[in-house]
């Protein structure tokens, strides 16, 4: 159970998450003093986490005297307004010209695609991996061409847009083996930076190296049954089927329409084991499988993940 804190501020976050990762780096540029909570993700979730983002119940959220703030961007935004010039460095991540600012911000917000489809790329197989491996390639593309010949997103100076995509850096060699291409090749300006980054006392100080990402990676798809001779899991098959209860590390009970699907598919999954314990077409679900569905619903199995699925 995570220590509730009423003064100061506290950050609820995960070791691995890049988007508590960028708050902390932020709070290191800056030099500003805070706790850190970590949070269970892949089981039960603390009251104080349900309580601080009950709308998303993910984190980062950033405590400030006991008021959260959610959302790692808009946390970074929270930083530079609530605390201007202070901190050891009193340093500003977001540029002072107003359409500065409004570049920083979106170029910001449109990082999360690296990771959105390195997730893919790591959970798909077959046509859709090729697909998101595609994608990311453009996305690191248009980020290197924004870089451009700068030393940093910020210019000379490390800022708002740098913050928010160097916690991804980790992430780019288990990209590389998943998609098999070498960031170095494709976009070597972005790759300059990224070592320039990882040579940042606040950067270096709050990534995890990348074997340990990718430990995780492997931690994630046993706990999804990903790859195991159990056969195929729906989800890595069909990209349609990834939507936001896909990408979040735990869950109670999932129902999603996913339009794409030729058939209905019923998916009983244990994270505890991380193993799909009954999978198949709802028209051919055997009963067995239609009454341990009835059955966990009746006992109130919580530990207990499912999804319907059905073609519209
Ligand atoms: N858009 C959010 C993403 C946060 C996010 O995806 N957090 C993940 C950890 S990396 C989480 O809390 N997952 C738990 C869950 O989804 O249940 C942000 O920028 O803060």
């Amino acid at each position: 159970m995570a220590e509730e804190k009423n003064e100061g501020l506290v950050l609820l976050d995960f070791w691995v998450s890049p988007f508590g990762q960028r708050c902390r780096i932020a709070l290191a540029e800056k030099g500003i003093p805070y706790d850190y909570s970590e949070q269970e993700l892949l089981g039960a979730k603390s009251d104080l986490l349900l309580r601080s983002n009950p709308i998303h119940k993910k984190i980062p959220v950033l405590l400030h005297d006991g008021r959260p703030v959610c959302e790692s961007l808009v946390i970074l935004n929270y930083l530079d307004e609530a605390f201007p010039n202070q901190g050891s460095s009193g340093k500003l991540l977001l540029p002072a010209d107003p359409y500065a600012r409004a570049q920083a911000r979106f170029w910001a917000a449109y990082s999360d695609k690296v990771y959105e489809l390195g997730t893919r790329l790591w959970k798909l197989k077959g046509e859709a991996r090729a697909q998101a491996r595609a994608e990311l390639l453009q996305v690191l593309a248009n980020l290197d061409s924004e870089l451009g010949g700068k030393p940093f997103f910020g210019g000379e100076e490390f800022g708002f847009v740098d913050v928010a995509v160097a916690p991804f850096v980790p992430w780019l060699p288990s990209y590389e083996r998943y998609g098999e291409f070498s960031v170095e090749a494709a976009v070597p300006r972005l790759a300059a930076w990224a070592r320039r980054c990882e040579g940042r006392e606040s950067v270096a100080g709050s990534l995890h190296p990348p074997g340990k990402v990718d430990e995780f990676i492997t931690m994630l798809k046993k706990h999804y049954g990903i790859g195991s001779s159990r056969g195929a899991d729906p989800r890595t098959t069909d990209p349609s089927s990834i939507g936001s209860a896909d990408r979040c590390c735990c869950g109670w009970v999932r129902l999603r329409r996913v339009a794409a699907m030729r058939a209905a598919v019923l998916v009983l999954s244990s994270p505890v084991g991380g193993s799909t314990v009954a999978c198949g077409c709802l028209m051919r679900a055997t009963w067995l499988q239609i009454k341990l569905l009835l059955h966990c619903l009746v006992v109130g199995v919580t530990n207990c993940s499912y999804g319907l699925v059905v073609r519209l």
